[in-house]
């Protein structure tokens, strides 16, 4: 076997906290307790996990906007709770809520909001690790949405150009919103692209699993550590509605299941690989998924205790924009 035990788990890890996660936010949110706008990544957490796992310690993800493998496997489980929340304890006060919660010193480039936009961002943040000689390699998530605008192909032209450490990832996850990946592009692997500007393009078929994930990464992140940037599209599935609370009226989750559009459960695949290989037992599952829920119920609780940014504060810029002081190489 490729992977050791111990990374295996991590990774079971990753999934399995985002998972409860996201279900810890539908139940805060039923409850009343939670608001506002939230994109679950439900059945996507292969794709961050097998990311994250194979991240060095100098390297940084900007991810997708539904990515919270990534925030809760980098970041502070309170301060980004709290951030979701709306405190000042938050990483950005409370300001920048789910989708403009990051944090470089931890790893976490911040997402763009016009989305595919972010890969100039990172693009250009590449070319700052290269000249500053970091060793490090930016690892860029769009989703199949985010990359279908012009400006993603003028980031893959000068990646390519530069030769800038950086892996573009498209999750594709088949759905923008409600328009399906087939009203947005003409190929059925979005990967082709890469090779159109000079760079190495992979489509992962299988998605959810996470095993397949990280050796594609492992390889990715390698190439680009020698400033071969590449592209790596990973289709897996978007169970959830866009937001949390979309009624998804645009689906018909009949003919995707004829169609056999759902590939399993990637946190289930993993533990029935790990319960068939003798590295787990059924216990130790529910240990492991008991402590990571009590340890977000914490982090929820705690979060309601503190004080919330008022409306006001959260319209001072001073809070939004930092302070950049001298030469930005
Ligand atoms: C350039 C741009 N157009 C539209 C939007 C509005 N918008 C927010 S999320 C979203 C869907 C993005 O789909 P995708 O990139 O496939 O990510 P997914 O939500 O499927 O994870 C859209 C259209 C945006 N943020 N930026
Ligand atoms: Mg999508």
């Amino acid at each position: 076997m490729k992977y050791s035990n111990h990374e295996k788990l991590k990774m079971l890890k990753i999934m399995l906290k985002a998972r409860l996660y996201d279900n810890t936010i539908v139940r805060e949110s039923n409850k009343g307790k939670l608001t506002g706008m939230f994109h679950l990544g439900n059945g996507q957490e292969a794709t961050g996990a097998g990311i994250v796992s194979a991240m060095g310690p100098k390297d940084l993800i900007m991810p997708g906007h539904r990515m919270h493998t990534a925030n809760l496997f980098l970041m502070d489980l309170q301060k980004f709770t709290s951030e979701l929340v709306g405190t000042i304890n938050g990483y950005s006060k409370g300001v920048g809520a789910e989708y403009h919660c990051f944090s470089i010193e931890e790893g976490l480039f911040p997402i763009y909001s016009m989305l595919g936009g972010g890969n100039s961002h990172t693009a250009g943040y590449a070319f700052g690790m290269k000249e500053r000689k970091t060793g490090g390699v930016i690892i860029s998530v769009v989703g199949d949405g985010g990359f279908t605008p012009g400006y993603n192909y003028e980031a893959l032209n000068m990646a390519a150009l530069m030769k800038l450490p950086i892996v573009f990832v498209v999750e594709n996850n088949g759905w923008a919103v409600s328009t399906p990946v087939s009203k947005q592009a003409a190929v059925d692997d979005l990967s082709v692209r890469g090779p159109a500007f000079g760079i190495p393009g992979i489509t992962i078929h299988d998605g959810c699993d996470v095993l397949k994930v990280r050796e594609a990464m492992d390889e990715a992140i390698d190439r680009a550590r020698n400033f071969e940037p590449n592209l790596v599209e990973v289709k897996t599935r978007r169970i959830a509605g866009h937001y949390f609370g979309d009624q998804m009226k645009y689906r018909d989750r009949k003919i995707e299941e004829q169609e056999e559009f759902l590939h399993g459960d990637p946190i289930d695949r993993l533990e029935k690989h790990l319960l068939e290989n003798n590295e787990l037992t059924l216990d130790r599952i529910s240990q492991i998924r008991n402590q990571i829920q009590a340890e977000i119920d914490e982090a929820f609780n705690n979060a309601y205790t503190e004080r919330k940014i008022t409306g006001e504060e959260a319209k001072n810029l001073n809070m939004v924009y930092a302070n950049v002081e001298g030469d930005l190489l």
